[in-house]
This record gives structure tokens, C-alpha cells and sequence, in this order.
């Protein structure tokens, strides 16, 4: 497990992203402390830490010797501050691993676009991986052109991903400063690790750590590897431990729950995967109490689910494919580990796992896998939750292999039970108001009188792209036929996290609201799972 920070200008203006043209002096913090991020990560059981060091509205929290929109021109410490290295030297200090994000997509730089921006962007990623010793990760977010400051501009910008920014020659450069360091990269140009294809938290159950190293990298492909791939890429899930990847305050309520973290834990470092779980810094500069707590309780959890090995007191043999865990009495379990030893690649494609309870042989399926019984691939570990049973013996036998199997390790752990998740804080659901669609682009939703609001909160569909809100404008009126304008602008990221996304404006007295949706992601009529208003 490795932890995810996400931190920047946009912490100060409470957007999801930045634009690009935000004031680099709202950039101070009163308490900003590098150790305590890199402690709680500590206690947290992750090895080591990636973070934001410029996300997409360009602002650099070192003082690259290349940008003005830096660090370097915000009140905090005088503009001598670098919180890159402040937080390698913690990271070193507490013996975690330290690795950068640097966003390709910059809105704020004049250039971006053109040629000159990828020597630029070169030169910040020669900067980065020169004066802050060992970089583990490079992180090259896959959100790429579309609107920005660009330096007055002001315009949308769209780049080809496949040609734009030369990554084979930034590779080399990577390979050549820092040999060890791996590679992140969404699908284009393939890097070492690839996307799971969602930030939900969760890998496919069959997860094969191979892709092409050329060719179209497809949805299934990043979800679920590629069996016949030529290339070892294997998945790293990145999912936040919020609703969102940056701090907001209206999310303080609903930070991810400890059986939702299990869960995600399952279905990532349990299929095959490492977890890159994010940890959104405060405007105050540190980690939210309630997110270091949760983050803690996470690890505790882990450690007592993996505490006692239940093989360890059983007959173990192995004949075959097949391997007989025999523990003399009946012994109550809910999880089944398995790993191969991918330094010989990964090679299991199917298997079974049958239980002896009170003398009847039954056959056990992964619960947490909607379609079919989960029991697919293995690679470096599989992780197989069933409900407790009390069981004398467990049978594990690998039914396809692309030849000899070869297992690393097998345990059986009994983990205790969690509560079902906190549910969301009671506010306002669709059901109370009155809406209807009078296009299929424009929602009203009315009153019979007059209401003051300042809060409108949309939940994009959750299973489908169709319909999802992307550019919005939201009007009010007391009478139907006089408009004020209250908002419009973009839910930043909405396809990739469709959470709840909220537009707050000025207090105004209405009865009517109008939400048009200016763009969707997909199809031709708006959808939505939820809309609360205050
Ligand atoms: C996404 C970005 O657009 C988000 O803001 C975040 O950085 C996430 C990790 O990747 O694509």
C-alpha cells in the first residue's frame, strides 16, 4: 500500500481542480507540517508516499527555477518554502518511499499545447528527479487538454496523447536519472504500472499483470490485464480515502468508512494490485483528524484480519494441482490467501475451493464478486472472502494454469465481522421537491414558494457515462419568466469519480431553478442519481 497526496492552490478556492489563474498568494498555510503527513502514511502501513507536486492548475509546490506560479511568489515561509523537499526529508526521516505526480495537463502554462511546453515539462521533471533524492513513482495523470488560464488565453486546448508530449524521449530521461524509479501511465504509451480504468477503488477479480507493449490499450484491458500480453504491467489501484481527491469541507462527513476500506483492500491488494490510497491535505496544511484516524483503524484492521495463520496449525499436503489444508477440528475461517511467485510470472488462470463442514464437501466462491464464483487469476496475491464457516479441512486446486503452477504461499485467517457503513449525513433527498425535465437537456425543479438558497448538489448516474452533466448552467426565478443566472462551469473529473458535486452561489430568493446541462458525457439526455438543494 502506498499513500496518494493530493494538495494545491485549489485546497484555497475549494474546486476539485484549478483553473489555472488562481492567485498563487492564497497558497498559505498556518500549520503546514510535512512529518505529520508522513506519519500518519507511516501509521497508516503505507511504504511510501506520492504526491501532487504540481496537479493540473499548474502551480509547482517546489520553486522550479522555470515557472513564477510557484511556491516561490506565496506568503508561505516568504516564498522560501518548498514543500517537495520538506516532504522528501520527512518521507526520509520515518523510512517511507517518496514519488512525485506531475501533472502533464497544465492550464496555467502559456505554452501548453505547443512544443516549447514539453521541454518545459521535461525541465520540471529534471528538477524533480535530480534534487530530491531516490523517486520511487513518476506519476503522469491521464486528464489531458481542454480548458485553461494558458496564460490569458483563456481557451480550451486539445492535445493529441498519443503523439503530444514524446514520451518515449521522457522515458529515457526517467530511465537515465533514476534507473529504479518506475513509471505510471494511464494506457497510451506504456509505462510500468498501468490504471485499473476506474478511481472507485477496485481491480477487476481476474487481474492479469500483462499488456501489449504497443497497440490501443482498451477499458477491459486496464481493468482486468491483458492473459496473452507481451509486456509486465501490472495494476495499481488509485482510489481517496474522500469523495474527492482534494480537501473539501462538506466532505468531512464522509470520509470512506472502515468496512468500505476493507472492502477496497480486498479488491485491490487482494486481486493482484497495489493500493495508492490518497490522503487530501487541510487548508490548514495537514491531514484531517478524521482521515488520519480512519487511515490508522485501516492498518489496525489489516494487521488483526492477518494476525494468526490458521494453516500454520494444520496437515498441509500437496499432490498435484491439488492441495489438501486439513485442520483436525472444526476451525471457523472467511478468508482464503493465495500467492505465485510472479518472479517466475503469473500463471494461474483458474481454480477451486471446496470446504468439509460436518462431513459435507461444499464449494466456496468469492462474496464480494457478483458474476460467477471470483476464483480466477492469483498473481502476487489473491485474497478469497466467503462467509464464516466452520471447516476440518480446505481444498485448493488449480484447475487452468498457462503451465506449473508455481505457489508461493497459502493462509487461511479468520477476520472479525464490521458494521455496514455509516450512512451519508441526512441532508435533503429528490424525493421532497418537485422536477421535471422540459428537454431532454433541462431540468426544473419547483416550489410553491419562495425559497432562499445557496446550495445546489448533483449525483451523476452511477452506472453509465450516458447522461452524465459535465458543463452546467443554473438559473433561478420567482415568477417562470424573469432568469437570474446563478452558476455554470464544469464538474471537473465527474467521469472518472461521478460523486456528489456540489455549486454553491450568492443566497438568492427563488422558486424556480433551471439546470441545464450544457455538455454531457455520453448521449443526448441528461441523467442523474440524486439532486439535493439548501
Ligand atoms: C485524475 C485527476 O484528474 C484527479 O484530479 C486526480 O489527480 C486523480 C488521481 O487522477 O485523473
Amino acid at each position: 500500500m502506498y499513500a496518494f497526496i493530493h494538495y494545491s492552490l485549489n485546497t484555497y478556492t475549494d474546486q476539485e481542480w484549478g483553473f489555472g489563474n488562481e492567485d498563487p498568494k492564497l497558497f498559505n498555510p498556518s500549520d503546514l507540517d510535512c512529518r505529520q503527513w508522513a506519519r500518519v502514511c507511516k501509521q497508516a502501513g503505507m511504504r511510501g508516499i506520492i504526491f501532487t507536486a504540481k496537479h493540473h492548475c499548474g502551480f509547482c509546490m517546489w520553486p522550479s527555477a522555470y515557472t513564477e506560479y510557484s511556491v516561490k511568489n506565496s506568503p508561505w515561509k516568504n516564498g522560501k518554502g518548498d514543500v517537495v523537499r520538506e516532504l522528501a526529508d520527512a518521507c526520509h526521516e520515518e523510512g517511507l518511499e517518496f514519488a512525485v505526480y506531475l501533472s502533464p495537463w497544465d492550464r496555467n502554462h502559456p505554452e501548453y499545447g505547443r512544443p516549447a511546453y514539453v521541454e518545459y515539462f521535461r525541465n520540471q521533471l529534471r528538477e524533480l528527479l535530480t534534487n530530491y533524492g531516490d523517486i520511487f513513482e513518476v506519476w503522469f495523470d491521464g486528464a489531458n487538454g481542454g480548458d485553461g488560464w494558458y496564460g490569458g488565453a483563456n481557451e480550451t486546448r486539445k492535445i493529441d496523447r498519443t503523439t503530444y508530449y514524446e514520451w518515449p524521449e521522457t522515458y529515457r530521461m526517467i530511465r537515465q536519472l533514476q534507473p529504479q524509479c518506475l513509471i505510471w501511465n494511464d494506457g497510451s504509451d506504456r509505462g510500468d504500472l498501468r490504471w485499473v480504468g476506474t478511481e472507485a477503488g477496485n481491480v477487476g477479480e481476474t487481474n492479469w499483470s500483462l499488456l501489449n507493449h504497443d497497440g490501443e490499450v482498451t477499458w477491459p484491458m486496464l481493468h482486468y490485464g491483458l492473459e496473452d500480453g507481451d509486456s509486465w504491467v501490472p495494476g495499481e489501484t488509485n482510489t481517496s480515502i474522500r469523495p474527492g481527491w482534494f480537501y473539501h469541507e462538506t466532505e468531512n462527513a464522509h470520509v470512506k468508512s472502515l468496512s468500505k476500506l476493507m472492502d477496497t483492500y480486498y479488491k485491490s491488494v487482494g486481486r493482484n494490485s497495489t493500493l495508492l490510497l490518497n490522503f487530501p491535505i487541510a487548508p490548514n496544511g495537514r491531514i484531517h483528524p478524521t482521515d488520519s484516524l480512519r487511515g490508522i483503524a485501516f492498518k489496525k484492521m489489516i494487521d488483526e484480519v492477518f494476525k494468526t495463520d490458521l494453516t500454520k496449525k494444520a496437515k498441509i499436503k500437496t499432490q498435484g494441482n491439488e492441495t489438501l489444508i486439513d485442520f483436525k477440528e472444526p476451525t471457523a475461517c472467511n478468508r482464503f490467501l493465495a500467492e505465485e511467485d510472479i518472479a517466475q510470472g503469473q500463471r494461474v488462470k483458474k481454480f477451486a475451493l471446496e470446504a468439509e463442514v460436518d462431513d459435507q464437501w461444499m464449494p466456496l466462491k468469492d462474496e464480494l464478486v457478483e458474476n460467477g464464483d471470483g476464483l480466477t487469476t492469483i498473481g502476487h496475491r489473491r485474497i478469497i472472502c466467503f462467509p464464516t464457516i466452520k471447516a476440518t479441512k480446505l481444498r485448493f486446486t488449480i484447475t487452468d494454469s498457462k503451465c506449473a503452477p508455481m505457489i508461493k504461499r497459502l493462509g487461511v485467517y479468520l477476520a472479525p465481522e464490521l458494521t455496514a457503513d455509516i450512512p451519508d449525513s441526512g441532508e435533503k433527498k429528490s424525493s421532497v421537491l418537485h422536477y421535471f425535465f422540459s428537454t431532454p437537456t433541462q431540468m426544473m425543479i419547483d416550489w410553491d414558494t419562495e425559497q432562499t438558497l445557496t446550495t445546489f448538489r448533483y449525483l451523476p448516474p452511477q452506472d453509465t457515462k450516458a447522461g452524465i452533466v459535465t458543463h452546467y448552467t443554473l438559473w433561478g426565478s420567482t415568477d417562470w419568466a424573469n432568469w437570474t443566472k446563478l452558476a455554470s462551469g464544469e464538474f471537473s473529473n465527474i467521469v472518472n469519480n461521478p460523486i456528489w458535486q456540489t455549486i454553491k452561489f450568492p443566497a438568492t430568493k427563488v422558486r424556480i431553478l433551471k439546470f441545464d446541462a450544457d455538455h454531457l458525457a455520453e448521449g443526448d439526455r441528461m441523467g442523474y442519481g440524486d439532486i439535493e438543494i439548501k
